[in-house]
């Protein structure tokens, strides 16, 4: 592949190279930059709407600050492929997100320049403020601390946390309030609205102008800035108090709205204020996908728009001949629609993700009962939990890695007092190419642990259905479903109701010596690796566990009462996770069995593709099947001598 760089790009290999050029030149930075990213994204695929959006801020931060002594956080991370592309990283660009590549996010392994690891939204401000407040420390006053945050990410309760703390330090830390009115999905909340009426309204405008002339004076007396700074806070007073000001009522300085894609003015505006001591907040408006017409009128669609033709716009689709199975996503998007026609105690709740876990089907259907509420895990179960004390049944989506945040809320909040919210925790498992940030790993362990939460996990979509089903009957109490990125196995998956048995497994297919136990759709790498071995004539038994909590105590005993192998599938942590399970039932119980348990090592495990990984991590059809032979292996010798 062979992808033309533009003039001005060329001869940027770091940062300081681009300090070398002239103001003048930063617009067609901007565009070799812009078009870079657009070469690159159409045929690698990654997030591609975000960092569009911030091609200027990225160069104007880069051409004025003194990084990596100056350090600029990336929230979420997605945005940051242009930062990537001018700190030394251009040439491996076409390895972002592959398998051994650069990290689709900010990374402190990979890079100086990337002053901390994000993936996770609303971290930005809390990192930069304790680097900041870290250098104070170390009396390194003329050190800069940038905390670049989406409009989105602002609605993230750490994010408030963060500004809360600030306020009241001394410490030296710009935040960059990236507002393009967009999450992945519009953005939403009573935050959206104030940062619009912001952005029009006339008194802030008339501050704005304000603003520049002051700044302007600063600039021309560089050494006396403080005084300026003074009047600066004064004009603020003067024309601002009367329409108080969020972030002006956190002792923040609030600079704005600027136009983000004005590099010139940003970058005087950036260095500015450096000089300005203390906590800043600069308002910054862009457009999520500026530069790609597709992408800015399509914004959700182009956030992360898979491979396509950058000359029409077309995104890359496999034709298949056959119909296919759908993601797990959708499954559950459509179920719960069916669901709530007859169950009018239904709600669905997503933190952020409407067209990420499919409930944008619910939202359009019934939009009086789901909701998407920020990024905002805690609080979206907790707001669940309150639903479910009034009768409610609460059906809270959210990705596994991003539940993490709300452990404690499903604790205090929804098991102690034994609520009806279904937890739907959509990509569980190994993701890919998102990489470890994103990886659904711990779920299994730390939702086993909790007191009265039922935890399951479908093998396939009329499984996933069924559970659901289960879940919405009455008091089921807490119950978890969780399932993984990506298709299920069939495409005729319209399948009746049926209620489950809670904590009840079932027999896949009876077997000799070895018994495989799985849970979840990894299940169906169990099936595969049964074809591979049946060949060489090994025949194991297969148990589709469906329960980790309450495990199949009756099966167990059955399975322990026959074999003596035992081997455990999971598509998560092997610490605290199913095959932990297995074997504290088993120490329970005093059984002597020979156990394998496969799943994700207790260790990172990078991005690269979904399947490659499960090979890596060794749970893949192949892996299992040499599991299985190394097991049987005796057998097959006193086959062959006998
Ligand atoms: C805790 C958490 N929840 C959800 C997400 C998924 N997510 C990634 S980017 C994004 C939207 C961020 O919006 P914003 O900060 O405004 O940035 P933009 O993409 O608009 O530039 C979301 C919800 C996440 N990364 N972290």
């Amino acid at each position: 592949m062979s992808i033309e760089i533009g003039s001005k790009l060329k001869d940027i290999i770091l940062p300081s190279d681009l300090r070398k050029l002239k103001e003048t030149d930063l617009e067609e930075v901007c565009s070799d930059l812009r078009q870079y990213i657009i070469d690159i994204v159409s045929v690698n695929g990654g997030h591609f709407a975000a960092s569009l959006g911030v091609v200027e801020l990225t160069v104007a931060l880069h051409y004025v600050l003194n990084t990596p002594y100056d350090q600029i956080v990336f929230d979420v991370g997605h945005q940051a492929y242009g930062h990537k592309i001018l700190t030394g990283r251009r040439e491996n660009f076409h390895t972002n997100r592959l398998i051994g590549g650069l990290s689709g996010f900010p990374k402190r392994s990979e890079s100086e320049y990337d002053a901390f690891g994000v993936g996770h939204s609303s971290t930005s401000i809390s990192a930069a403020l304790g680097m900041a407040v870290a250098s104070a420390y170390k009396g390194e006053h003329d050190r800069q601390h940038v905390a670049v945050i989406g409009d989105g990410a602002l609605t993230g309760g750490m994010a408030f946390e963060a500004l809360n703390h600030a306020g009241i330090e001394k410490s030296n830390i710009l935040v960059i309030l990236n507002d393009n009115c967009m999450s992945i999905d519009p953005n939403v909340g009573a935050l959206k609205d104030y940062l619009t009426n912001i952005t029009t309204s006339k008194s802030y405008n008339r501050f704005r102008d304000d603003l520049v002339s002051v700044l302007a004076k600063i600039s021309k007396n560089g050494p006396n800035a403080y005084g300026w700074a003074k009047k600066l806070q004064q004009t603020i007073k003067g024309t601002l108090w009367e329409n108080a000001n969020l972030f002006e009522s956190l002792n923040f300085r609030y600079f704005g709205p600027v136009d983000g894609h004005d590099v010139n003015q940003l970058a005087k505006t950036i260095e500015d204020l450096k000089h300005i001591p203390g906590p800043k907040l600069l308002h910054a408006i862009t457009v999520k996908g500026k530069g790609y017409a597709l992408a800015e009128k399509d914004q959700t669609k182009w956030h992360a728009p898979g491979l396509f033709d950058k000359i029409t716009g077309e995104i890359k689709k496999t034709i298949h001949e056959k119909p296919q199975a759908p993601k797990y996503q959708d499954v559950f998007g459509h179920t719960l629609v069916e669901l709530a026609e007859s169950n009018k105690a239904i709600m669905g709740i997503t933190p952020a993700m409407p067209s990420g876990s499919s409930l944008n089907i619910m939202m359009k259907a019934m939009p009086d009962r789901a909701f998407d509420v920020g990024i905002a895990e805690q609080h979206a179960v907790t707001f669940s939990a309150g639903l479910a004390t009034q009768g409610l049944v609460p059906f809270c989506t959210i990705y596994s890695s991003f539940m993490q945040r709300a452990f404690d809320q499903a604790i205090h909040d929804v098991a102690l007092q034994k609520l009806n919210v279904v937890f739907c925790l959509d990509r569980a498992g190994l993701v890919g190419a998102d990489g470890p940030t994103h990886h659904g790993a711990y779920d299994i362990a730390f939702m086993r642990c909790v007191p009265n939460m039922i935890v399951a996990a479908p093998m396939n979509e009329e499984e996933l259905r069924n559970m659901m089903f289960t879940a919405q009957l009455p008091d089921k109490g807490p119950f978890s479903i969780r399932y993984p990125r990506g298709s299920g196995v069939m495409p005729d998956w319209r399948k009746p109701f049926r209620e489950l048995p809670i904590g009840k497994g079932h027999k896949i297919c009876d077997g000799e010596e070895v018994a495989v136990l799985s849970f979840g759709h990894i299940g169906n790498e169990v099936v595969k690796a049964f074809k591979q071995v049946s060949e060489e004539g090994i025949h194991p038994a297969h148990y589709d566990m469906r329960f980790v909590k309450p495990l199949d105590e009756e099966l167990l005993h059955q399975i322990f009462a026959k074999f003596q192998k035992v081997i455990t599938v999971e598509d998560g942590c092997l610490m605290g996770g199913f095959g932990s399970a297995i074997l504290e039932f088993m120490a329970e119980h005093n059984y002597q069995a020979q156990v394998v348990r496969l799943g994700i090592p207790d260790d990172i495990v990078e991005h690269g593709d979904q399947e490659e990984l499960w090979q890596i991590c060794r749970y893949d059809a192949t892996a299992i099947a040499e599991e299985i032979n190394k097991l049987t292996a005796g057998r097959k010798t006193q086959t062959l001598v006998g």
